[in-house]
């Protein structure tokens, strides 16, 4: 399925049906009267965060939403049907913002949270609305109001616990592949991943998600290589699993690399607890890993894991030291533990 993250969309809410004029008249029938009934209510639009998508692919293929209109008012007191709901099925993590980009109407960071984004306008009253001691056959009914439309942009920001970045070919997807179920694109060329990746990693009885990302170059953040857009995946994880590339020349040049990006990005990327990790340790000498290490560190100001994605060296280590700070930022272990025991049925 093709990933997309960004979408335009057109919406309008339904308008209210008109109010009706009518009176009874019948042949006999002594006491007659206004009689016309109410239009119905447009319909509203609304955007819910559903499960099962992760992407908006959806919204490239339709771009337009509109609700029905609320049905006219009608005689012998009959109210015009209400206009139906358009609803907008998005991925949870799904932002709506204003035609300008920038005014956040909408933030769906839970499942089933819902939202209405355009309201239906209201039906008109008919004439028996209208009807009072002293007007006993008002001629006048009102018209519904007409519906709301306008431009939104929804923008997906992934919602994973924990977030891989490192440069190209570090082994980022590696890793995912690893440790979760799911299959990236694996290759010794740079930009092998074009779009975030959410994987599913389960240790010691608990379970996260993590995000592999497009690598990052320097200037990223002026739009070298693939920019720094996809950094938006990883705004709301709890933790950053920096992985650097043992075989590359200077590990520590590679990680100051990668953090000057995250602090021009902002959002406080920089600011997020990080596991630094050397990858490739299957591919070094021991002397290198101690020099490469060595100069990590002194960047860092960490000491790094060493691993490799390969083998599997080391990976658990960084698994239960990523769980350690997502589990913090849920609460405690046991908090959690009892918060799901008091859950389940
Ligand atoms: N020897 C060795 N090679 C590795 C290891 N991890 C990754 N590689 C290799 O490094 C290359 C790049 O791996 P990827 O996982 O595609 O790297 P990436 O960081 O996802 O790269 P981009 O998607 O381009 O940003 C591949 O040829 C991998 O086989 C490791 O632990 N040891
Ligand atoms: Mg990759």
């Amino acid at each position: 399925m093709k990933f997309l993250d960004e979408a335009k969309v057109y919406i309008r809410s339904g308008d209210g049906g008109n109010g009706c004029v009518s009176f009874r008249r019948e042949k006999f029938i002594e006491f007659g009267g206004p009689n016309g009934g109410d239009g119905g209510k447009g319909g509203d639009v609304i955007v819910e965060a559903v499960d099962g998508l992760n992407t908006l692919i959806d919204y490239r293929y339709q771009q337009h939403f509109k609700a029905k209109n609320g049905g006219a008012g009608m005689g012998k007191d009959r109210a015009g049907a209400n206009g139906g709901d358009a609803l907008l099925k998005v991925p949870v993590g799904t932002q709506i913002y204003e035609e300008d980009g920038e005014t956040l109407i909408a933030d769906l960071a839970e499942l089933g949270q819902r939202t209405v984004l355009a309201r239906g306008g209201n039906g008109g009253f008919g004439n028996a609305y209208f009807k009072s001691s002293t007007n006993r056959a008002p001629r006048r009914a009102n018209p519904g109001q007409p519906g709301e439309e306008l431009t939104i942009r929804l923008r997906l920001k992934l919602i994973a616990d924990a977030g891989i970045v490192g440069l190209p070919n570090a082994g980022k997807s590696t890793f995912l592949a690893a440790v979760s179920a799911a299959k990236p694109k694996i290759a010794d060329y740079p930009f092998t991943t074009l779009t975030p990746q959410l994987g599913v990693v389960r240790i010691d009885g608990r379970e996260f998600v993590l995000a592999d990302i497009p690598g990052l170059i320097e200037g990223a953040h002026e739009g070298a290589g693939l920019g720094d857009r996809f950094l938006g995946h990883v705004e709301r994880c709890r933790v950053l699993l920096h992985l650097i590339d043992g075989t590359g020349e200077n590990a520590g040049d590679a990680y100051r690399t990668i953090r000057a990006e995250l602090a021009a990005y902002g959002h406080d990327l920089a600011g997020k607890p990080e596991i630094v990790a050397l990858n490739k340790a299957d591919a070094l000498s021991a002397e290198a890993i101690k020099q490469q290490t060595a100069r990590l560190k002194r960047a860092s100001k960490k000491t790094p894991l060493v691993i490799s994605a390969v083998s599997g060296e080391g990976v658990p280590d960084v698994l239960r030291a990523l769980l350690r700070v997502i589990e913090q930022a849920r609460g405690t272990p046991a908090e959690t533990a009892a918060a799901e025991a008091a859950w389940r049925p």
